[in-house]
């Protein structure tokens, strides 16, 4: 039933795993034999390198984006990041212009489709590997169901097998050959009356407006004495923090100091990070959230909910749940409706207290080309943008 899938070197969904197999399906090549030239289009169409870079060529992508990419299954929401987010999650140390692959139609150069991958180190059950993460993969909605998927995942894989990475981890909605891992999205109501009236929830049984607003109030002011937006000085030690953290997680990412710089530095409405140090000015706790928008799709009064998802969090002296209270209030300082999270990390330790509730959305964890034990989601240590 998988016309394109069945033919990759990704376990197929009947198959068992059992721990031997535990490592890379196909072998490395010498890159120097993969093939030189680009997949074959239909005739109508051209590839392009998008060069974010350029104000005009960043604006087309985010168009494209804009208007087709990832919606709820009700299409009543559809992600909506942003020109300033999409530099920031294309550019990361490492970014080459040919594996930001665009699709023009030849005659009105148009962009019509993109696939994205950027270079990463993860660890997979103590093992370091470097790969790609392949991100915002999208095709025109009147391009959909024409097989064009499968060309430019072809494509993006050519262009980074020629730099000699074979392995990439990717997450989607979808359930394809075959998931490493199953999340689900938790919401935390930070502006519960919008969020009611745009149809992104509902009035519990027997609640009011009144009684919800009042459910989900927060103190207005932070309860951390000293948590402090992440400045230059500290990056090097939040950034062994975090690295100490993640090594617990059987699947894990890890991040150089120029990694972590480029990820955690705080950006306006784009990532937003916070943290705690001691008296010696080691860093001991770490809040990290991203911007990421959504279009309400046909709505009267409201064009967009502002959603913060949580990106990485270690709390050490104090307690996660209380750090994670903290990122709910400068959050909502910050004018977000809700607050977003998976249920990966230790982040399920903190739902209930938190008045987090689980979404109808769950987002799988894929591995190309390295076979895997399915993993549970606590297991998990690495958000995918
Ligand atoms: C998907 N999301 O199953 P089979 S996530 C991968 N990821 O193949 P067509 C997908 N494959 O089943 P359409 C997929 N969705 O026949 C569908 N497929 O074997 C498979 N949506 O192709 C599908 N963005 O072109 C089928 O489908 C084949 O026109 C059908 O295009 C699909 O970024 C899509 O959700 C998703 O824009 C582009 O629906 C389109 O429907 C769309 O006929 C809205 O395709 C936006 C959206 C996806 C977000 C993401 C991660 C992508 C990962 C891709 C896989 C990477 C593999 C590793 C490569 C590097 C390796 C190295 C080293
Ligand atoms: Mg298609």
């Amino acid at each position: 039933i998988h016309k394109f899938w069945s033919t990759q070197p990704v376990p197929q969904l009947e198959e068992q795993t059992i721990a031997l197999d535990e490592g890379p399906i196909e072998p490395n090549k010498d890159p120097e034999d993969i093939r030189k030239q680009p997949y074959t289009l239909l005739p109508q169409f051209e590839w392009t390198e998008c060069d974010i870079e350029n104000q005009e060529e960043l604006e087309e992508l985010y168009q494209l984006l804009n208007a087709n990419y990832v919606e709820d299954e009700d299409a009543m929401f559809r992600f909506d990041y942003s020109g300033s987010f999409l530099y920031w999650a294309l550019r990361a140390p490492g970014w080459r212009k040919d594996w930001h692959v665009g699709v023009r139609t030849v005659s009105s150069k148009r962009l019509v489709a993109f696939i994205s991958a950027i270079p990463s180190m993860i660890y997979i059950k103590g093992q370091q590997l470097q790969v790609v993460e392949i991100n915002f993969l999208c095709i025109h909605k009147k391009l959909r169901n024409k097989r064009l998927a499968p060309v430019l995942i072809k494509e993006i894989t050519r262009r980074v097998n020629r730099s000699g990475i074979f392995q990439a981890v990717y997450t989607a909605g979808v359930v394809l050959p075959r998931p490493v891992a199953r999340c689900r999205y938790y919401h935390r109501s930070l502006n519960p009356k919008k969020l009611i009236q745009v149809g992104f929830s509902r009035l519990g049984p027997r609640m009011t407006l009144s009684r919800t607003i009042k459910l989900y109030a927060l103190p207005e002011d932070i309860t951390i004495v000293g948590l402090e937006p992440l400045s230059l000085q500290h990056v090097s030690s939040a950034r062994d923090l975090l690295e100490q953290y993640l090594k617990r997680f059987k699947f894990s990412i890890s991040f150089s100091l120029e990694e972590f710089s480029h990820w955690f530095l705080p950006r306006k409405n784009v990532i937003y990070s916070y943290i705690l140090k001691n008296e010696n000015g080691m860093v001991t706790d770490l809040i990290s959230f991203y911007e990421l928008p959504s279009t309400v799709i046909k709505h009267e009064k409201y064009k967009s909910l502002r959603a913060a998802y949580s990106f990485y969090n270690v709390a050490t002296s104090v307690p996660l749940e209380s750090l994670m209270q903290n990122a709910l209030i400068l959050a909502k300082q910050e004018g977000f409706d809700v607050f977003n999270a998976l249920d990966l990390m230790e982040n399920e330790t903190f739902f209930k207290q938190l008045k987090f509730h689980p979404g109808d959305g769950f987002l799988h964890y894929y591995l190309y080309n390295w076979r895997c034990w399915t993993l549970s989601p606590s297991e998990l240590g690495l958000v995918l943008l």
